[in-house]
């Protein structure tokens, strides 16, 4: 097997494929991950920067993060490097694959041996979830059926101690069908920049299909709105995809202002 860490690219969609099967988290993907996410989501590297300077913010000596749908840690990595300077501190990071949990494992104990990260295979619906300081969640909900959104997020606002922030990333698509089928479009050109061939993207899609099903800015404002935060905001947008910052009402200098 190689080295979690040694770039593997993708050309899982490559080949014409008699039958294409829903996509799923297993260790082929596992195994191209980091190039994958890399050149099919824009604004990817960007909202992992910002992760880590979101968490020197909301996170103090003692606390706790949660990344949920952590893949290969990406977004742990991130936050751990900014926080380098808390001694006391507790990052779980959290998915469903078991092919990604444990590369996810050997990367981060690889890369930062002096920060131990609990990795956890488990469903984030069912987590018994402690009380928090920062919650990251990206490109993760879009993976949960509809249905299942709102009360995970219900979940998330109370685990969050008073003060405490949810990063939330996702595709999102737009009411106005005009701007949905451009940014769609234009997704699909940044796809063929990033190297992928037409098929590659229709075979992906196609796979994708039933699997990630999206929800627009307003809904996940709404349904932040709903599961209790203060405030929240979408501060983030590359094309068809998005990220929002909530945070939880009651901490220092939260003056319960509302978006
Ligand atoms: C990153 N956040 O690099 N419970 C736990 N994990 C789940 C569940 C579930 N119910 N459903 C899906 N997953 C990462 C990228 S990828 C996004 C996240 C993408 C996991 C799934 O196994 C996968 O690893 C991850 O959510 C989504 O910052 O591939 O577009």
């Amino acid at each position: 097997m190689s080295s979690p860490s040694s770039p593997v690219r993708d050309a899982l969609f490559s080949n014409p494929l008699d039958k294409l099967a829903s996509f799923s988290f297993d260790e082929q993907v596992a195994r191209v991950f980091p190039d994958m996410i890399k050149r099919s989501v824009p604004g990817y590297s960007q909202i992992l920067g910002m992760a880590g300077v979101i968490a020197r913010r909301y996170v103090p000596e003692g606390g706790r993060i949660y990344d949920l749908g952590a893949s290969l840690g990406a977004s742990t990595l991130s936050v751990a490097q900014q926080l380098t300077h808390l001694e006391q501190l507790e990052i779980i990071a959290v998915d469903n694959s078991q092919a990604m949990t444990e590369r996810c494992q050997q990367l981060l104990t690889e890369t930062l041996p002096q920060r131990p990260v609990e990795t956890c295979c488990a469903d984030i619906r069912t987590l018994n979830y402690q009380p928090c300081d920062l919650i990251l969640i990206n490109f993760t909900l879009q993976f949960l059926p509809p249905e299942d959104r709102q009360p995970l997020l219900d979940q998330l606002f109370a685990a969050l101690r008073p003060g405490g922030a949810l990063l939330l990333s996702e595709k999102v698509h737009f009411t106005d069908p005009r701007q949905s089928q451009l940014l769609f479009e234009l997704h699909h050109d940044f796809k063929r920049a990033n190297g992928y061939s037409d098929m590659e993207i229709s075979q992906k899609r196609t796979a994708l299909e039933d699997v990630l099903r999206t929800d627009t800015s307003e809904q996940h404002l709404q349904r932040l709105k709903e599961a209790g935060f203060s405030f929240s905001s979408q501060w983030f947008q590359y094309l068809n995809f998005a990220s929002f910052l909530a945070i939880k009402g009651g901490g220092q200098g939260d003056d319960n202002e509302s978006t």
